[in-house]
């Protein structure tokens, strides 16, 4: 039913997860007090991780020149924040989140827009009429990792059930399947949002020339995206998926983990309840 289909393209979701990236505020600004030694680490080890593969497996001239080409390409098409989220990010998640007690998260991916839609803690994630693809009923709550209910927000954005994101493909409204609830002191929230289809990466760019210069594939699991917020809270990013779909083994962002796969419920009129909640690990300072 869109038309997106016929015009997305590599370049133009690049752009946009790029524009969108230095929206803002400066990602350097976290890290001006950052000592030099720090750096020099960090950027030797990195160096010499690409040494060490160039001397073992012999790299050639010809292969320089296509990586050097083919890196040009990445930032041409935009597509710095499509190959470090899909291809880094989740070690980074890992380090970052590995003392919480709280609920299990994921990485963001390029895809996150802010001040998405407020609608309250009872409600429809924004659609189109006659959106497409399987109504989910959502139904959880947000406690603190003691149990306490926690007034706070789920903010959630998805692609659609042709594999699309709003803001970042043509064609689609500009909220469209993002939307901000509240909860009220207990916690609770109630979703009605449509299943999303498996995502596949943008095959016409840079990172597309990789996966099919290296054999793999493109694909993503279907996934929702999540931040939770509270006061005094650690805000939790996370990403649930469905069970069976055949990438949840194989998602090429490596974003997957069992405690984030989702046990739909399917009900009589054809749709799916879902009932998944976050505990959230109080803030230390
Ligand atoms: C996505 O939709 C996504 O969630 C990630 C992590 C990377 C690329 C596309
Ligand atoms: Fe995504």
């Amino acid at each position: 039913m869109s038309t997106a289909d016929e015009t997305a393209t590599a370049a133009a979701s690049g752009a946009a997860a790029t524009e969108r990236f230095h929206h803002d505020k400066s990602p350097y600004d976290a890290v001006k007090d950052t000592p030099k030694e720090r750096v020099d680490l960090l950027a030797r080890a990195v160096l010499d991780a690409i040494h060490e593969t160039i001397r073992k497996h012999e790299v050639t001239y010809d292969e320089y020149n296509a990586l050097k080409a083919w890196l040009i390409q990445v930032g041409a098409d935009g597509e710095w924040p499509l190959f470090l989220d899909v291809w880094v990010e989740h070690v980074v998640e890992d380090v970052a989140t590995a003392d919480r007690q709280g609920s299990k998260g994921s990485i963001e991916g390029p895809y996150y827009v802010p001040d998405a839609p407020e609608r309250g803690a009872d409600a429809d994630l924004p659609m189109r009429d006659g959106e497409q693809g399987t109504p989910l009923l959502w139904e959880g709550g947000i406690t603190s990792t003691d149990g306490t209910p926690l007034a706070g927000t789920v903010e959630l954005w998805h692609a659609d059930a042709d594999g699309y994101y709003s803001q970042f493909a043509p064609g689609i409204p500009e909220w469209n399947l993002r939307g901000t609830f509240t909860t009220g002191p207990d916690g609770k929230f109630r979703i009605r949002t449509i299943q999303p289809a498996p995502y596949q990466i943008p095959t016409d760019g840079a990172c597309g020339r990789l996966i099919s210069a290296a054999g793999w594939h493109a694909w993503r699991p279907a996934h929702l995206h999540v931040k939770v917020s509270a006061p005094g809270h650690e805000q939790l990013i996370a990403q649930l998926y469905f069970p069976g779909d055949p990438h949840n083994d194989d998602d090429i962002a490596s974003a997957v983990k069992p405690e984030l796969i989702l046990s739909p419920v399917v009900q009589d009129d054809g749709s799916a309840r879902i009932d998944y909640g976050f505990a959230l690990d109080r803030r230390e300072d």
